[in-house]
């Protein structure tokens, strides 16, 4: 067992937000079947937003080398539908569930917080704070002030654990994590997608219907190593690691920099089990050294 803020897990591996559907999968696969093969030790939600959203135009998605942009743009049934409809569901799936939010002001954060807080079926709370204030124009997640002061906005309205996913488009991403360590975050999870651009082929302008994208993938694993390596270093709370992981090796490389937690974001469109392998390949890593 690992201990993670408080919570008992099976093992080091989760998904990243927004790269498994447990709900979709259910579906897909039968909830049965499902439960009794699920890759991760606790669930992440994708991100809800206080009002529904419906997300970005079309296309969402371009492939990159060695990775994909996506401009997904967080729909979601809003909080109300998130509680009534999704949480129910997600709360039979046989691992921790952490609930995913974003809102565009302190006062949207404290409103998702405070909703949360409420609900015994959610183990932690992750704050994405990838999206800019609308309030003061700054990006939340890039300014290591405004992090803080998110933080001590939250942080007395929950005893959950509170986990900041941390955004890679900053000048000093260790600041900002030291900044939700003084705000009482209870770890960090990093990276999310890397700000990126493809242009439609033959034409000129976005190919994404948002505009700019967030790059994921293999092509981003190195600066995840990078980012968690440094941000390790920096705080005493403990780090989730993302960012390309494709295999065991690539986990253990980002648990060997200082994360607690590895968290399998796009490989898992690839294949959706492909979290149990690297958890499979990873506990190798650990039996094949102690040789
Ligand atoms: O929904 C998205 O487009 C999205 C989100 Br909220 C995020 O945090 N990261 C990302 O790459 N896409």
């Amino acid at each position: 067992m690992i201990e993670f803020c408080g919570i008992e897990l099976r093992h080091r591996v989760i998904n990243a937000s927004g790269c498994f559907d447990a709900l979709a999968a259910a579906r897909a696969f039968g909830e049965e079947q499902l439960h009794a093969s699920f890759p991760f030790a606790a669930y992440v939600s994708k991100t809800i937003t206080p009002a529904p959203r419906e997300g970005n135009p079309p296309p969402r998605l371009w492939e990159a080398a060695a990775g994909m942009i996506n401009s997904i743009g967080l729909p979601n049934r809003g909080l109300a539908g998130y509680l009534e409809h999704d949480l129910p569901a997600l709360a039979r799936l046989p691992v921790p569930l952490i609930t995913n939010v974003m809102g565009s002001t302190r006062e949207e954060f404290a409103q998702l917080v405070a909703a949360l807080d409420g609900r015994d079926e959610v183990a932690a709370i992750e704050l994405n704070v990838s999206c800019p204030n609308v309030a003061t124009g700054l990006d939340i997640g890039a300014d290591p002030r405004e992090i803080e002061a998110l933080l001590a906005h939250v942080r007395p309205l929950t005893a959950r654990p509170l986990i900041v996913k941390l955004t890679p488009n900053t000048a000093d991403v260790a600041a900002c994590a030291a900044g939700a360590e003084a705000g009482g975050a209870d770890a960090v999870s990093l990276i999310n997608t890397l700000r990126a651009l493809a242009l439609a082929p033959e034409r000129s302008g976005p190919w994404l219907g948002g505009g700019s994208g967030g790059l994921s993938g293999p092509a981003i694993r190195t600066v995840a190593l990078a980012q968690v390596w440094r941000v390790a270093a920096r705080v005493e709370i403990p780090v989730v690691g993302m960012g390309g992981v494709a295999c065991g090796r690539d986990a253990r490389e980002l648990l060997d920099v200082g994360a607690t937690l590895v968290a399998v974001g796009t490989e898992s469109f690839r294949d959706p089990a492909a979290a149990a392998r690297i958890e499979r390949e990873l506990e190798l890593t650990f039996t094949q050294n102690a040789r």
